[in-house]
């Protein structure tokens, strides 16, 4: 059974959080989106000049939520995160530059030029999934560590952490790793933020042909005894009003929370996906809730930037992108020598 999507409403509502935060804070965030919006664009346009080869899933459309739960939570904590991770990874401190030559399987790249686009780390991002689901449990896992390093003494694995987060589609929540993972996490109270940033396609598959029942987490979670949101994935200030909710409960008792992010993507399922199930109706309704231009116009009505200076942020990202893509273009390939190394097989 369906129901209609009720947004959780969180009493820091956008004008709390406007001066709470202040200008200074929401500048950088709106930065931050925009420098995902720009990677994505011309990361893009070089895929398509043949400069970059395999699978390519780009976030545009959905940058407000993991932006908010990054700004909310930060750096300093396990990520997780499906395919769809370019965003994740620049936003827990990849640079432009090594994501880039990454992508066009450079020496210099993020994971030597061996992962390519959808196997994205840091020390914190544990990947960059492309096994649909595949990092629940592995999240599920760093949550159950971030547990036992503070329970018990003298056990260090890195910069001890509060939880994890793991992002996921809403197409992973009909996979078995998603129910073992919830089950256990609410056994053991494992402090693991669930995030299912539900884009309403799985490949060409609307949800209401994937997903029996609606909304998502609302209805998922209590069946597990986990508490359940639901948040407005093209607005900000819902996300991290949400996530701000959500990481302070975790603080005064560390649980598992699911939340549904409601959201679109801007492009299709990857670069190759024309996207012919979806009306150009339907995908200029959604973009006409552009993520980046709600928070624009919400942080001008503020007072906070003019238009012009917003085009002149976007601007800089987009000359730092465009060095990223000089950076990738002119880095040299992996010596074929080295092919078998870092390569964990038995
Ligand atoms: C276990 C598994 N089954 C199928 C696939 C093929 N596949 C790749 S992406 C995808 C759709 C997933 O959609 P969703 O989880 O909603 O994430 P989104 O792409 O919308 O972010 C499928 C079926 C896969 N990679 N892994």
């Amino acid at each position: 059974m369906k129901e209609p999507i009720k947004y959780n409403f969180f009493p820091s509502d956008s004008s709390v959080l406007i001066s709470s935060l202040g200008k200074e804070v929401l500048i950088k965030q709106l930065k931050k989106m925009l420098l995902i919006r720009n990677f994505e664009l011309r990361a893009e346009g070089a895929y398509l000049q043949g400069k970059i080869g395999g699978f390519f899933h780009s976030y545009m459309g959905q940058e407000a939520i993991q932006t908010a739960a990054v700004a909310v939570m930060g750096v300093n904590q396990w990520w997780a995160t499906s395919y769809r991770c370019h965003a994740l990874a620049l936003l827990l401190g990849a640079t432009p530059n090594e994501l880039m030559a990454e992508l066009f399987g450079r020496e210099t790249g993020n994971a030597l030029g061996r992962g390519g686009s959808m196997h994205f780390f840091t020390d914190r991002l544990l990947g960059g999934f492309g096994i649909v689901g595949g990092q629940i449990p592995i999240a599920t896992g760093a949550a159950f560590s971030a547990k036992y390093q503070k329970a018990v003494p003298g056990v260090k694995n890195g910069t001890p952490c509060d939880l994890a987060a793991c992002f996921m589609g809403e197409g992973a929540v009909a996979q078995g790793a998603f129910h073992e993972s919830l089950n256990l996490a609410a056994l053991w109270s494992l402090p693991c933020i669930y995030v299912i940033e539900n884009n309403q396609w799985g490949m060409g598959t609307h949800v209401n042909r994937a997903i029996s029942v609606g909304p998502i987490a609302e209805k998922k979670g209590p069946g597990y005894g986990i508490e359940a949101y639901t948040f407005d994935g093209m607005d900000f200030f819902n996300c991290y009003a949400g996530f701000e909710h959500l990481f302070r409960e975790m603080k005064k008792r560390p649980r598992p929370f699911l939340v549904e992010v409601v959201t679109e993507r801007f492009r299709g399922h990857s670069i190759s996906d024309p996207g012919l199930y979806r009306s150009k109706d339907a995908l200029n309704t959604c973009m006409a809730r552009d993520p980046l231009v709600i928070l624009f116009k919400t942080l001008e009505s503020a007072g906070f930037l003019t238009e012009a200076e917003y085009h002149e942020m976007d601007k800089e990202q987009k000359e730092i992108v465009l060095a990223a893509l000089k950076f990738a273009e002119e880095s040299p390939w992996p010596d074929p020598i080295t092919l078998e190394e870092d390569v964990f097989a038995p």
